[in-house]
């Protein structure tokens, strides 16, 4: 689909232009309402200027997270109605099981409520007190796990993923430069493992090449070191591969997708993103010694190893979705809506991260407000913007996002100070995409007169989740 219809003119001469749709119709929507100006202002200050302690009934178009937010189709539903409720050995725990092992390709699973449930246990037994993670970019729930279990987060992420204007194809790839010198100034031994994420959600969504995740095997193999995959979007992140990497054009996002999981050790996984869920998670080893652990401590935190704080229905849902979100056809039409949007906003010179990501558009709000010093949070003040100028609901990936560095107190001062708005999975339609390119622009119209915020209230843990922000 491209922005610009074909225009009278255009459509009686030669006319070659072809569009892809979604590979799905609607069988039950669900309605939505765009509430009053004046409630709107209002809820929004109730809520502190937060987007995430809105409530969603005062929301139109809901772009605060592609996370637990998908549309399930008909046979997830149907799968639902299968689910074997007993405390152990459910039948839907080795649907699950099998789905990982053929599409991902590890060896055991280990289930979990959600992502950070996974992380929580990777991090508990694979980090020691004081050695060093290093990562292709910090994500929110990554960083503090690897933290509380006593790890030293390290970005090793290439320089382009911090400047939004690169068009640098997989800006999420790890700078080999970074992490062997990081190895040679710290031991091997002193590494826990490198966590590596697919498309790289604070850089925009940004993929990892196939070379890169090979030549990263290929260093941490000469050091006897682990590879980690955070493989929550990492069917986008073999799009990206089959799109723009020579060699994988014809492959499809299957085989793409298990290629690349067979250069790492295993995985953690949030399915309420690329599985097409509402909520699980995973995590994935190929070692046996390694799982054992895993599995003995999944006991202690989520629930028994053949449940992990699931119900039976949800590891059905997940097994199915695992089977829809590798079809190519899937993944065009979803990266696809993100790119419409993006295009549109990128014809009207509304400043994004470039390339356009997998998942989501985010707005760069330095220059989209460049009169607001980082401290007054730009990428906050956008999306309440937004939210007032018609009901979208966006999320902050900035300053507050980044929120303290653990030894000096001092805020995180990421270089990308970003707004997100994040585009569930089959769940709008396109002109639901026109309504909120329109909006931003109206936004973007207004810019000059619009003043930052304060922070008011500030939690310990995560805190753009909770905390609290007023007019300054
Ligand atoms: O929200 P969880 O606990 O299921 O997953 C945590 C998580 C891990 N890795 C990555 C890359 C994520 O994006 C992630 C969660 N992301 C959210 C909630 C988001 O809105 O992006």
């Amino acid at each position: 689909m491209s922005p610009s219809a074909p225009t009278l003119q255009t459509m009686g001469q030669q006319f070659s232009r072809r569009s892809w749709a979604e590979p799905w119709k609607i069988k039950m929507v669900e309605p939505l309402h765009m509430i009053s100006p004046a409630a709107r202002a209002q809820a929004l200050q109730e809520a502190g200027y937060n987007t995430f302690l809105l409530k969603s009934e005062a929301v139109y178009i809901d772009l605060l997270t592609d996370s637990g937010t998908s549309a399930m189709s008909d046979r997830q539903w149907a799968g639902m109605m299968l689910g074997d409720e007993a405390y152990a050995g459910s039948r839907n725990f080795y649907h699950l099981e099998a789905a990982v092992q053929n599409y991902y390709g590890y060896n055991y699973l280990v289930p979990a409520h959600q992502g950070r449930g996974a992380e929580h246990l990777l991090s508990q037994v694979a980090i020691q007190r004081g050695q060093y993670v290093p990562g292709n970019m910090y994500f929110t729930t990554t960083r503090l796990h690897q933290e509380l279990a006593g790890g030293i987060f390290a970005d090793v992420i290439v320089d382009e993923a911090h400047d939004p204007q690169s068009l640098h194809p997989f800006k999420g790839n790890i700078d080999l430069d970074k992490l062997a010198a990081l190895i040679a100034r710290e031991g091997a031994a002193n590494i826990a493992y490198v966590s590596l994420a697919g498309t790289v959600n604070m850089a925009g969504g940004q993929p990892v090449s196939m070379a890169n995740v090979k030549a990263l095997r290929a260093l941490t193999d000469r050091h006897g070191i682990k590879v980690y995959l955070d493989a929550t979007r990492m069917v986008e992140n073999a799009f990206f591969i089959q799109e723009r990497e020579s060699g994988y054009a014809d492959k499809s996002i299957a085989a793409i997708l298990k290629e690349f999981c067979s250069y790492t050790d295993g995985a953690w996984m949030s399915a309420k993103k690329d599985n097409l869920v509402n909520i699980g998670g995973w995590l994935a080893v190929n070692d046996t010694a390694l799982y054992e652990e895993l599995r003995n401590l999944v006991v202690v935190y989520e629930g028994l190893h053949t449940y992990g704080g699931l119900a039976g229905r949800d590891m059905e849902a997940i097994a199915i979705g695992i089977e829809e979100c590798v079809q190519d056809d899937h993944v065009r039409a979803r990266i696809g809506q993100v790119r419409y949007l993006g295009d549109l906003l990128t014809t009207w010179q509304i400043p994004i991260v470039q390339p356009i990501g997998g998942h989501a558009i985010f707005l760069d709000a330095r220059r989209f407000y460049p009169h607001l010093a980082q401290i007054q949070f730009p990428a906050q003040t956008l999306a309440a913007e937004l939210y007032l100028d018609s009901g979208i609901r966006a999320m902050e990936r900035g300053i507050a996002s980044a929120g303290r560095d653990p030894k000096t107190g001092d805020h995180h001062y990421p270089k990308l100070e970003l707004t997100r708005l994040t585009i569930p999975r089959r769940v709008y339609t396109q002109a639901h995409m026109d309504v909120v390119a329109e909006s931003v622009h109206a936004v973007y119209e207004a810019r000059e007169q619009t003043r930052g915020l304060k922070m008011t209230h500030e939690p310990k843990y995560l805190r753009f989740f909770q905390a609290r922000f007023a007019r300054e």
